[in-house]
């Protein structure tokens, strides 16, 4: 039996653990009550999806490993929802391609911050960014802005699932690339990253994390051959046709 109690094979076992997982991390602290309400919406759309990930969403998995690896300082921006649901699995990504972990919120408060950290502390992570705040993302209103002048501020590579359509414009501004985990194809954050995921967080970080392990010895010219094959916009088609043409599992 696993932690909700249900065998890892029972039809809706990764959507009730996705629930579980969201419900236990409001208990702590983590997680926002909007976070619930972002966690519906996402659910409704990967239903629509048949909750698998789909080819092109696997080809953006495999891209934006590819693109963690050429990076010089890739910073993995992570917020209630994500800490929630895939926090050992963030950790084993950030292993794989040498990244910085960095809380970056929403809807920031001292206790949030620190509830957060030290989740990602007890998951291994020496230093934990994005409490230091000692850098801002220009145009965003002033606490949604704060980051690490050393994590985010200095990045060159930036995953941010789950975010607001705002910030991730505002991050795409500032000349980082970004990588956008949304299974909403249309939202803004996925319509302005120059990788798209489409696809449910929990099996979109394990499967970049195994094409990221997978790809390692590769050399750049290599890398970057992957990275330059990947269309962002035939990307979302894709996952848009998928939704509006695919038949239910
Ligand atoms: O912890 P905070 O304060 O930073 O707040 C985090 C949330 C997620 C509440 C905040 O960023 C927010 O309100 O986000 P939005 O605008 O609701 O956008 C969240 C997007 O993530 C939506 O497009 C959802 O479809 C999508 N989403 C939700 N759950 C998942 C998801 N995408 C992938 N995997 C999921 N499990």
């Amino acid at each position: 039996m696993s932690e909700i109690d249900l065998p890892e094979d029972h039809p809706r076992y990764q959507s009730l653990l996705t629930r579980h997982r969201i419900e236990e991390g409001v208990e702590k602290g983590i997680t926002s009550k909007q976070g619930l309400i972002a966690e519906g919406r996402g659910e409704a759309f990967d239903y629509l999806l048949g909750e698998r990930t789909i080819k092109s969403a696997d080809a953006a998995e495999r891209a934006a490993a590819a693109q963690l690896l050429l990076a010089d300082h890739p910073v993995l921006s992570v917020n209630g929802n994500v800490a929630a649901l895939v926090a050992e699995e963030m950790v084993d990504l950030a292993d794989a391609v040498d990244a910085d972990i960095e809380v970056n919120l929403f809807n920031r408060t001292p206790e949030r911050m620190e509830a957060i950290a030290a989740h990602f502390r007890e998951h291994g992570v020496t230093e934990v960014k994005g409490l230091t705040a000692d850098g801002r993302i220009p145009n965003l209103s002033h606490e949604r802005a704060k980051v690490d002048a050393d994590g985010i501020g200095a990045a060159d590579v930036v995953l941010v699932p789950l975010e607001d359509g705002d910030r991730a414009e505002a991050l795409g501004e500032m000349g980082k690339t970004e990588i956008v985990i949304d299974l909403n194809p249309l939202s803004r954050s996925a319509q302005v990253a120059a990788i798209p995921i489409v696809d449910n967080i929990i099996r979109a970080i394990p499967n970049m994390t195994a094409h990221a392990r997978e790809l390692q010895d590769e050399d750049e010219a290599r890398l970057q051959e992957i990275v330059d094959a990947f269309d962002p916009e035939t990307a979302l088609q894709a996952a848009e046709a998928a939704i509006r043409d695919g038949e239910l599992a």
